[in-house]
């Protein structure tokens, strides 16, 4: 049996919602490593600031496109621009995605709910699709679904994201029976408290409150989950990790945090 770490030089690495947060740190780290990168998010100007990144830390090649995962045509341009470039990928990274607002049920916005199910479920699901026919013959494939441990756990608040990281955690599991037979992995990924800009996009644009949410303690960074992607894609092409929850130290549950 070959344990032979996956090597991903010049490999292809798809990472949506790269222009911010996670997805911006795991193309820094996956240039890193010496792949060719497909980004997507709808800000250009951020996208073009991280394709500079990528390319400064070793990147092969690095090319951002403008993609919005809650549209069925941007996915598909998207993805016939990367069929375009190549027909072999190496990592699916179905990062895009966030949380809107904090109201109850009974307060809730019906354009905040839809739009959590358009990016965090359908978005996956219709980038899936589309990348994941470029994988089925490509040793130690790997997607990996950025899911939530609000996903797991539900909290007051977070009815519509935890459930849109519920279906997150479902899809995977289906995608990997479906994939079973082929080379690819899938893995979800579940974070808890990351310093990102999350917190602002679900207090749409409120500073103080977005702060809030991460005194007095050590929160996650986006480097540390991209560390984490790249340690997944690496691991020798029998090895799938089916799920993998993080958080930091002083967060033992959603809702259970030990602040200084
Ligand atoms: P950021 O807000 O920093 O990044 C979110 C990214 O998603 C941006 O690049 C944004 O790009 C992109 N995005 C949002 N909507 C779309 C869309 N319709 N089409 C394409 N791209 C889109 O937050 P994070 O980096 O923290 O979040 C990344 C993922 O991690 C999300 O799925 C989030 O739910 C998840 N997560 C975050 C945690 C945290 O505590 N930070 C913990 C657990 C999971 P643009 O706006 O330019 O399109
Ligand atoms: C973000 C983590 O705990 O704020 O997915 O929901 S949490």
């Amino acid at each position: 049996m070959k344990r032979t770490k996956t090597d991903l030089k010049n490999k292809w690495v798809v990472i949506t919602g790269a222009s911010s947060g996670f997805g911006r740190a795991a193309t820094v780290a996956f240039g890193s490593a010496g792949a060719q990168l497909m980004l997507g998010a709808r800000r250009l100007d951020r996208l073009q600031e991280t394709a500079r990144l990528a390319t400064e830390a070793g990147a092969a090649s690095v090319c951002p496109l403008y993609l919005d995962v809650s549209s069925t045509p941007s996915v598909e341009e998207f993805g016939n621009a990367l069929i375009e470039r190549t027909q072999e990928v190496q990592v699916l990274v179905n990062n895009a995605g966030g949380a809107l607002g904090v109201d109850p049920v009974l307060e809730g916005k019906d354009e905040d709910w839809e739009t959590m199910f358009q990016t965090n479920v359908l978005g996956l699901l219709r980038v899936s699709r589309k990348v994941i026919p470029l994988m089925l013959k490509t040793e130690g494939a790997l997607v990996i679904n950025v899911g939530s441990i609000a996903g797991r756990v539900a909290y007051e608040g977070g009815s519509a994201y935890c459930g849109a990281k519920a279906a997150e955690l479902q899809i995977s599991k289906a995608l990997r029976l479906e994939l079973c037979g082929t080379p690819v992995r899938v893995t979800s990924l579940d974070p808890g408290m990351a310093e990102t800009d999350f917190s602002l996009v679900r207090y749409k644009g409120n500073e103080n409150k977005a702060k809030e949410v991460y005194r007095g303690l050590e929160a996650l960074s986006a480097e540390d989950i991209a560390e984490t992607m790249l340690w997944l894609a690496e691991r020798p092409a029998h090895i799938c990790v089916d799920e993998l929850v993080i958080k930091p130290t002083a967060q033992a549950a959603p809702h259970k945090v030990f602040r200084k």
